[in-house]
C-alpha cells in the first residue's frame, strides 16, 4: 500500500500508513490500533507502540459522513488542521500538537491527549476542573477576538474568511441547529411525553421563530472571528488544571459568539443532567453550585478578557474609543445568548442529542432536564439583546424555571 488514492480506512490500515507515511515510531516497531472515535462523521485511530506505549492520533476523513452515510466534502480535514495550528499560535497550550496533515489520504496526524478525558462524560460523572471556566475563556478570548479585523489586517483577515469558508459543515448546522426543530420532522425524535411540550413552545411559536430565522441570519452572513464551530463540551478534553479544544472542523468565519454560546448551553445540559440525577442533597447543592460557578464565569471572564485583548492588540483605530470597545464585546455576549438557546434546543428537539439528557434514564426525570433547559433556551433567545451580559442571569433563568416546574 503506498497511500496515493484515497480510500476509508480501517484500524489495519492505519497501522500501515504509520509504517510507511510517518516517521513516529522505530522500525520494526510492534503497533497496535484502536479505532476510538465516538463522534457522528470521522474515524479517530489510536497507533500505539506495544513496547513503549508512544502512540498518536490519526484522524480520517471519509468522503461520507460515519454515522448517515451521506456524502460531505473532505476539506474539512484541511480546515481542521490548519485552525488547530492557527489556534495553537494564538493559544497555545490549549490544543493538541499538530504533527502532519495529509491531503490525499484526509488523514490528520496529532499529539494523543492520553491523560485527558473528554469534558461531556466527566460532567456527566459531576467531575470538576478548578482551571475550566478560566482556561476556556483564555481559549475563546484569544482565538476568536485575535482573528477579527478589529486585530488582523482587514485584507489578510479576508484572507483567512476565503481559505476556511466551510459549506458542507455550515449546511449541517444550518439544517441541525437553524432550521430542523422548529418544524416537524420524524427525525427530530422527541421524547416520547414532551412531544407535546415541543410542539407548543417551539414549532408553533412563530415569535420565537422569527427570533430563529434572524439568528440564522446571522450564522449565515456575519463573518467575524475564526469560530471553532462546535465547541460542546465532547469537543474539550481534561484533566485536573489543564483544557484542551479539539475537532474544528466545523471552523470557519462567523459570530465570534456562536462558541461562547455553544460552551454555556453545553454546561447547562450538565446542570440540568445534575439537577435531575442527584439525589444526595448535599452532592446535589456542591455540584450545581461549582457548574453555576462556572456557567457564569464563562461571560463574565470572557468579556474582560476579550476587552483586554482587545486594548492590547486591536489595529482598528474606533476601539481606542471605549463606548465603541464596549459595544464591540456585549454584542458577542448577545449573540452568544441567542445561540446558547439554539444550541439548548437543537439537541432536545432536533437529530443530534446530548448524552446528559440522553442517558437520563428516569422518563419523568429526563422530561423535566429537557422542559427546564427550552425553557431557557427562549428566554436566552427572545431576551437577548437586552439581557445577558453577566453570567449570572443565565444561572437566574435557569434556577426560575428549575423551582417553577
Ligand atoms: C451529522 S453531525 C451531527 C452533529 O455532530 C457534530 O458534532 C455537530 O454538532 C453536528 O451538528
Ligand atoms: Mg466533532
Amino acid at each position: 500500500m503506498n497511500f496515493d488514492k484515497h480510500f476509508r480506512m480501517h484500524e489495519e490500515d492505519a497501522i500501515a500508513y504509520a509504517r510507511e507515511k510517518l516517521s513516529f515510531f522505530p522500525e520494526g516497531a510492534d503497533l497496535s490500533c484502536n479505532e476510538i472515535g465516538d463522534g457522528n462523521i470521522n474515524y479517530v485511530f489510536r497507533v500505539a507502540d506495544k513496547q513503549t506505549g508512544k502512540s498518536v492520533i490519526i484522524k480520517h476523513a471519509d468522503v461520507q459522513i460515519r454515522t448517515s452515510k451521506n456524502e460531505i466534502s473532505t476539506d474539512r480535514n484541511r480546515i481542521e488542521s490548519e485552525v488547530l495550528q492557527i489556534q495553537g499560535k494564538l493559544a497555545p497550550g490549549f490544543v493538541p500538537e499538530v504533527y502532519s496533515y495529509d491531503p490525499v489520504m484526509k488523514c490528520l496526524v496529532m499529539e494523543d491527549l492520553k491523560s485527558y478525558e473528554n469534558l461531556r462524560y466527566e460532567l456527566i460523572e459531576h467531575k470538576t476542573f478548578s482551571t475550566f471556566a478560566d482556561d476556556i475563556t483564555s481559549f475563546m478570548a484569544k482565538t476568536l477576538i485575535e482573528t477579527t479585523d478589529a486585530v488582523m489586517h482587514p485584507k489578510e483577515k479576508k484572507e483567512y474568511v476565503k481559505r476556511y469558508i466551510n459549506p458542507d459543515m455550515c449546511d449541517i448546522s444550518e439544517r441541525l441547529v437553524f432550521t430542523e426543530p422548529y418544524f416537524e420532522n420524524p427525525k427530530n425524535n422527541v421524547t416520547s411525553g414532551n412531544e407535546e411540550f415541543v410542539k407548543q413552545e417551539l414549532i408553533n411559536d412563530s415569535a420565537l421563530k422569527l427570533e430563529v430565522a434572524e439568528l440564522k441570519e446571522l450564522f449565515k452572513n456575519k463573518a467575524q472571528s475564526l469560530v471553532h464551530g462546535d465547541l460542546h463540551t465532547g469537543s474539550i478534553f481534561v484533566t485536573e488544571g489543564s483544557t484542551k479544544v479539539l475537532d474544528p472542523e466545523f471552523a470557519f468565519y462567523g459570530p465570534a459568539g456562536y462558541d461562547l454560546g455553544n460552551v454555556t448551553a453545553n454546561l447547562i445540559f450538565a446542570w440540568a443532567n445534575a439537577f435531575v440525577t442527584i439525589e444526595d442533597e448535599k452532592e446535589k447543592a456542591a455540584y450545581l453550585a461549582w457548574l453555576e460557578d462556572s456557567i457564569q464565569k464563562v461571560t463574565d471572564q470572557f468579556k474582560t478578557k476579550a476587552r483586554a485583548v482587545l486594548s492590547e492588540k486591536a489595529t482598528e483605530k474606533f476601539i481606542s474609543m471605549d463606548e465603541f470597545a464596549n459595544w464591540y464585546v456585549e454584542d458577542i455576549l448577545t449573540d452568544a445568548a441567542g445561540i446558547a438557546g439554539l444550541e439548548l434546543i437543537r439537541r432536545i428537539a432536533g437529530g443530534a442529542k446530548v448524552a446528559d439528557i440522553k442517558n437520563i434514564e428516569d422518563t419523568e426525570k429526563k422530561i423535566l432536564a429537557e422542559r427546564i433547559c427550552i425553557l431557557s433556551a427562549k428566554e436566552f433567545i427572545t431576551n437577548r439583546k437586552s439581557a445577558f451580559k453577566q453570567g449570572s442571569e443565565y444561572t437566574a433563568v435557569l434556577n426560575k424555571y428549575a423551582g417553577k416546574l
